[in-house]
């Protein structure tokens, strides 16, 4: 069994693949909630609905989030009523969304809801929020706080961050299925996610930075940024704004005492020697998964 901490696309591109070399019953994903968010007075779950349709092989690939086959007849109408129509919910991907709601009001956890979800779409890896409470990660700008999608989605992270928090971090409770995942694992892995807004809101949570740096030996990483840049959204900006090298070496440095082996691209094999702790194995191999068989490559080198 093994567990992976996982944001929205990297981590659900490569939890794909893992399942491909293990049984995906024997993966779970610890997903980020904090980019979470109540629009329409529906409850939406942007990371665990990017990697339960990415593993239902439901995902919307040209848009990164969301359904295939999407049509947008209700956010054309609700534009029109003057309804807030700058997050996009597609006709398809409201279903998820009135669903959870519903069955929130009905008195299920979003660990419950997110197993349903997984059941109606045949996903086998145990997709698991990694709190059930809610936390919010939030953003002092010099445009002041943001929500996350107000910081992502409205203003297309293009504005300054002075800090981030992860709003109700230090109340909320790790669920025992995370837990138990957590411990039972035989490696825990940090996916390519972007380690300040996708990784800290869930390290961020209960004793689960404690268990990681327990069994520090068991846990590997793999860098979200190569040559220096990210593949995709603000992980290299984010770094540099908040005092982090925007390199796999910033990466390491973020994660220092969690991790003992660490996964980097060919681009960035010169850094390996600088990559600072001494005691974190560095492997080098293609990390970018642009299509099947590097995906492959990389959950090979991470399960070796
Ligand atoms: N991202 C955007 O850039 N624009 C959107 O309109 C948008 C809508 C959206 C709706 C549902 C959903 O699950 C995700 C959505 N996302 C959108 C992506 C979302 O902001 C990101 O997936 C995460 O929050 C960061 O990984």
């Amino acid at each position: 069994m093994i567990s992976v901490l996982s944001g929205g696309v990297g981590a659900a591109r490569l939890l794909r693949a893992l399942s491909a070399e293990i049984a995906p019953q024997d993966i779970n994903a610890i997903v980020n909630v904090g980019d979470d968010l109540v629009l329409h007075g529906l409850t939406i779950c942007p990371d665990l609905d990017t990697i339960t349709y990415t593993l239902a092989g439901l995902n919307n690939e040209t848009l990164g989030w969301g359904l295939n086959g999407e049509s947008w007849r209700v956010m054309d109408e609700l534009e029109t009523l003057g309804g807030a129509s700058w997050f996009r919910l597609g006709d398809r991907d409201l279903a998820t969304h009135l669903y959870r709601s519903q069955r929130l009001l009905e008195g299920a956890t979003k660990t419950d809801v997110t197993r349903e979800l997984c059941e109606r779409h045949g996903v086998q890896v145990r997709v698991l929020p990694a709190t059930n409470d809610d936390v919010a990660t939030i953003f002092e700008t010099e445009r002041g706080r943001l929500s996350f999608q107000d910081y992502f989605v409205r203003l297309r992270h293009d504005v300054k961050v002075e800090s981030i928090s992860i709003q109700g971090a230090s109340t909320a409770t790790v669920t025992k299925e995370v837990l138990d995942a957590l411990h039972e694992s035989s490696r825990i892995i940090i996916a390519p996610s972007n380690p300040l807004i996708s990784i800290d809101p869930i390290l961020q949570l209960g004793e689960i930075k404690d268990i990681l740096r327990e069994r520090r030996r068991d846990v590997i990483a793999i860098s979200p940024i190569i040559d220096g840049a990210a593949l995709k959204g603000p992980a290299d900006r984010l770094m540099r704004e908040l005092g982090y090298e925007a390199t796999c070496v910033g990466v390491a440095d973020f994660y220092e005492g969690l991790i003992a082996t660490f996964v980097i691209d060919e681009r960035d094999a010169a850094l390996a020697a600088s990559i600072s702790s001494n005691d974190v194995d560095v492997r080098v191999t293609t990390t970018i998964m642009q299509d099947p068989l590097d995906a492959q490559r990389l959950a090979r080198a991470v399960l070796a």
